[in-house]
């Protein structure tokens, strides 16, 4: 499996060659722009990717894209992410998101609790507030107040096993999130439960053929974290950052570590000074773990951007960490991302 992975990688590299190659102080405006397109974190993010896409190709704009396919994944509710998504250590799954225009428009909500689609409530907060974030009773009572519904007995059946398990021994040990691989003969397509992935988070940023860019980041954010702990996944450049002029770039993994450097600002920031979306990852890894070698051991973070030409690149610290990529109609393509730590 992993083998032939490594090769369809492989491959898929020499699909995008220019990956390699963009060296200049800004994306090169000359060279084939690749739009629209949409990127996300995880294999998962290609279910995302084809709700997104739909909206792309015919020429939606890329802000709805973002928000659509994130939805659809926070709809999903024996899933990682959303409410469906795992519990803090008090029994309550309390939401984190972000999104952001082309415009540097941005909106942010945070410690949300009964409320499933998170990033509406950001977006809405974006367009109907002077404010980029709302978090904790503030940010329900705004979206109850917009027309959101309030849900009970969130917890679905994979979270009170998976909170059930943790009980046992309540430690509070963060897991180095990768995708679990799914057994193709047991996968149901389409269908995702907590036990196919241990990660919490879906990052996605896209380019509509406008040539505009735009970004959402949601989460339950880690399992089994203090009550009131917000990660990066809401935090504008902590989870998320766009810059219409040079590109995106988003994270997965523990939030304090991005948090820590900015995270998704300065890789953009490294590809406004000319480095590519996946050299720009690689010194926000490295960044990250030269704060303390040792801990980075013991952690995952991914990076993934992308920038204004349509060229994607991720890396991460440990292995493990993909993303998924939809530029046409043939259902998209899974990367697995260079890692620090082999
Ligand atoms: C957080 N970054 O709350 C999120 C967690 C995550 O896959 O990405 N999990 O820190």
């Amino acid at each position: 499996m992993k083998s032939s992975r490594r090769k369809f990688i492989k491959q898929a590299a020499v699909i995008i060659p220019a990956a390699s190659i963009l060296q200049s102080c800004q994306p090169k405006m000359t060279e084939k722009i690749i739009k629209p397109i949409v990127v996300s974190t995880w294999d998962s993010g290609l279910e995302v990717n084809k709700v997104a896409w739909q909206i792309l190709r015919t020429n939606g704009k890329a802000i709805d894209a973002v928000e659509k396919g994130a939805n659809s994944i926070e709809d999903t509710i024996n899933c990682c992410v959303g409410l469906g998504g795992n519990p803090d250590r008090d029994g309550f799954v309390t939401l984190d998101a972000c999104i952001m225009d082309e415009k540097q428009n941005c909106g942010s909500v945070a410690f949300l609790q009964d409320i499933k689609n998170p990033i509406s409530v950001a977006r809405k907060i974006m367009e109907k507030t002077p404010h980029v974030m709302l978090v904790g009773d503030g940010a329900k009572k705004f979206a109850i107040d917009n027309g959101f519904k309030e849900e009970s007995d969130v917890l679905s059946d994979d979270a009170k096993a998976e909170y059930a398990k943790w009980l046992e021994k309540s430690e509070y040990k963060p897991q180095i999130n990768i995708e679990k691989r799914q057994n193709s003969e047991t996968k149901v397509p389409g269908k995702l439960s907590n036990g196919d992935f241990n990660h919490d988070t879906m990052g996605i940023v896209a380019i509509d053929s406008n040539g505009d860019l735009s970004g959402a980041c949601t989460t339950s954010g880690m399992g089994f974290k203090m009550h009131g702990r917000v990660g990066d996944s809401p935090i504008i450049g902590g989870g998320l950052f766009i810059d219409n002029e040079i590109g995106g770039a988003t994270s997965s993994g523990q939030g304090e570590e991005v948090i820590r450097i900015c995270g998704t600002h300065l890789v953009v920031e490294l590809m406004r000074m000319g480095k590519t979306p996946m050299d720009a990852c690689k010194t926000a890894v490295e960044r990250i773990i030269n704060v303390n070698p040792e801990k980075a051991k013991t952690f995952q973070v991914g990076f993934l951007a992308i920038n204004k030409n349509g060229i994607v690149g991720g890396y991460s610290v440990q292995p493990g960490f993909t993303y998924s990529v939809t530029s046409d109609d043939s259902g998209g393509q899974v990367f697995e991302a260079d890692s620090h730590f082999k």
